[in-house]
């Protein structure tokens, strides 16, 4: 007999640059950050996706960069450029307070999340942060680099430096992660989009480490609430990973090694992903195909459907609903 496995899916940046009804909203609030920090809109973008399409999480709507600005970093977002954060160079150049002050920075974002919950009906409701090395990065680079050139320089020659602020992010993140799941989310994502960048002895000290000490003290804090992580870039190290860091959903981008799904099948551990977000830009059939590569591949594993890396600005909409579309048509047995 057949049974009928229903797949979760949600969209990695579902609400974002891709919805003209968040460009419209975008255009009449120049200020980004005070965009994140306001909660009707926020959570009004948070849901937009939703009314669209048929998925099964809402995520927040705000930003990585909130934890260098409540460290008292200096963060912009200018148009058609991307973040700006004055660099840094150790911790005295952070106007950092306390823990409660700067998490008082970013209390609103607390409220959008209520609101959200009472919102949410059936749906999952995912809080996030970035992981602390990827926010040490945008701290160190000021921005978006190609060549992350300073802050390979930066763990290389200042490495007590490095692993100080990163003490600080992380604590800073564990206790926003703990008010957001306080304030109703029941998933949260550590989004760590740079561990690729890291030699293996790097990536235990600035991402496993990391890693470990945020979903340690949020298991402990809240058994019910589920936490995925997603190490992008992590290459040969995805095991080493899900060894070390108590995760309930690894999201995997486009590169891991052979054996990695049954491992995590055997682990318990459900897979998250990983559908091309540059399929998404294309014309033509080759979308439904490449949706059913992925469910394919995934089939004995536990899986919530997402791509790779998050949606990009030139994304179709009509191929995000094929995707979807095939997705429900999906059943397993
Ligand atoms: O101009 C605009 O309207 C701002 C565009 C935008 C949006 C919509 C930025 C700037 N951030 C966001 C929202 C956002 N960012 C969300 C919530 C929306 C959703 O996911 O649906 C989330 C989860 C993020 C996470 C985020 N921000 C990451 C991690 C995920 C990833 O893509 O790797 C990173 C690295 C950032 C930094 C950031 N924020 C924005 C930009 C342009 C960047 C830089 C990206 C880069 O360096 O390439």
């Amino acid at each position: 007999m057949k049974t009928v496995n229903k797949i979760p899916i949600w969209f990695m940046r579902q609400a974002g640059r891709y919805l003209p009804e968040y460009m419209k909203i975008r255009s009449k609030n120049p200020d980004f950050l005070k965009l994140c920090f306001n909660p009707e809109l926020a959570s009004e973008i948070s849901l937009q996706p939703l009314k669209r399409f048929d998925l099964d999480f809402i995520i927040l709507f705000s930003d990585i960069l909130v934890i260098p600005h409540a460290l008292g970093q200096e963060v912009k977002f200018l148009k058609n450029h991307g973040p700006l954060l004055n660099c840094i160079s150790s911790k005295k150049d952070l106007n950092y307070m306390s823990l409660n002050k700067s998490l008082d920075k970013i209390s609103n974002t607390f409220e959008t999340i209520k609101i959200l919950n009472a919102k949410k009906s059936t749906k999952n409701l995912i809080g996030f942060c970035g992981g602390p090395f990827t926010v040490l990065n945008y701290m160190i680079e000021g921005g978006t680099s190609k060549t992350h050139s300073k802050i390979k320089t930066f763990i290389k020659k200042k490495k007590e430096e490095a692993a100080d602020i990163i003490k600080i992010i992380t604590e800073i993140s564990i206790e926003y992660l703990k008010k957001q799941i306080q304030s109703g989310a029941n998933y949260i994502q550590v989004f760590e989009s740079w561990a690729g960048l890291l030699d293996r002895e790097e990536y235990i000290d600035f991402i496993i480490k990391p890693n470990q000490q945020i979903s340690g003290e949020i298991r402990g804090f809240s058994k019910h609430t589920k936490i995925i992580h997603f190490p992008r870039g992590s290459r040969n190290n995805y095991k080493i990973f899900a060894e070390e860091v108590n995760c309930d959903v690894l999201s995997l981008d486009q590169t891991y090694p052979k054996e990695l799904p049954t491992f995590l099948r055997e682990k318990g551990i459900t897979v998250q992903g990983n559908l091309d977000p540059q399929e998404l830009i294309k014309e033509g059939e080759q979308i439904e195909k490449k949706t059913k590569e992925v469910l394919e591949k995934f089939k004995k594993n536990n899986h919530i459907f997402n791509l790779s890396h998050g949606i990009l600005p030139e994304t179709k909409i009509s191929n995000i609903a094929k995707v979807i579309k095939v997705v429900r048509a999906y059943e397993t047995s």
